[in-house]
């Protein structure tokens, strides 16, 4: 296909940029936090998903050098935001194929030494996909990112297999609940236990429960009552382009 011939070039001839989702602590009523989401500015199709390049990319061998330009520029622009003094923490998306080709804590290390940003405000995002069969080499890796003081988050939590044995097993530091949780809490009682479930969860394994996809004041409000802490969705903030996003953290202040 034309992506996936004009893929290799993206990156080289500087086509690809990140946009950041900011996530919220209800109790802090301040942004917390940002995830990095990659983008594609194609010369003639536009503005590609990353649903659609990442997938070609983990086929043609092009994940690992796409993932180490996202880390790369991810903490750079982090780097800047912090040198106001901002107190904020980055969420990266880890491709599975990054971390089984070995070279993700080389690339996390280099990259966070380059950039001066501290382990600590650096969470990884990975998916349950991960985890899909035995515990191999993988695991072992995202241990030492834990040990070298990254924040592990477990992404889509709750979509497709269950992961709560991923829980026992893993360095697990953040759920992020995948939104289809919030589809129907604002008015029915099975939706709004389950998503109390998962908080419940968090809370007995100190886990931070971040909510995805808020995207109504019904939803926000519900949240709240069941006491989630972390909220991050369209209602809170849209994924936003480097320049603007100090005015959309400084506007929660
Ligand atoms: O931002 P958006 O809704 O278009 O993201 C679509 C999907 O692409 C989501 O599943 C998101 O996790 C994934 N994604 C966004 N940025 C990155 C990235 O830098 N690396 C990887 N591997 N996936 C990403
Ligand atoms: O899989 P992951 O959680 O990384 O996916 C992030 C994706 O979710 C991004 O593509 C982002 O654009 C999208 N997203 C963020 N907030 C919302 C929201 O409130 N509603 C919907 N439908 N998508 C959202
Ligand atoms: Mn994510
Ligand atoms: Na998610």
């Amino acid at each position: 296909t034309r992506l996936a011939r004009d893929l290799p070039d993206a990156l080289s001839r500087g086509q690809l940029r990140l946009v950041y989702q900011p996530v919220v602590g209800t109790v802090e009523r301040r942004v917390l936090g940002l995830e990095a989401l990659v983008r594609w500015d194609h010369p003639v199709l536009g503005e590609v998903s990353p649903d659609e390049f990442v997938p070609l990319a983990e086929d043609d061998g092009l994940i690992v050098p796409l993932q180490r330009w996202v880390l790369e520029q991810a903490t750079a622009e982090l780097a800047g935001l912090l040198a106001e003094d901002r107190d904020l923490q980055l969420g990266v998306n880890i491709s599975v194929r990054h971390l089984q080709s070995g070279s993700l804590v080389p690339d996390v290390a280099a990259a966070l030494a380059r950039s001066g940003v501290p382990a600590g405000r650096l969470m990884l995002e990975v998916t349950e996909s991960l985890f899909i069969g035995e515990p191999d080499r993988a695991d072992g890796d995202l241990q030492t990112l834990h040990d070298m003081g990254c924040v592990i988050s477990l992404d889509d939590f709750g979509r497709g297999y269950s992961t709560f044995a991923y829980l026992a097993r893993l360095p697990v530091d953040v759920l992020k609940m995948d939104r289809e949780f919030l589809a129907g809490i604002e008015d029915d009682e099975r939706s709004a236990a389950l998503v109390h479930s998962v908080i419940e969860l968090g809370r007995r394994l100190s886990i931070d429960v971040v909510a995805e996809g808020v995207e109504t004041p019904g939803q926000l409000a519900r949240l709240q009552e069941l006491g989630c802490r972390y909220l991050q969705g369209f209602l809170l903030g849209r994924p936003t382009a480097p320049a603007q996003l100090a005015a959309v953290i400084d506007a929660f202040d």
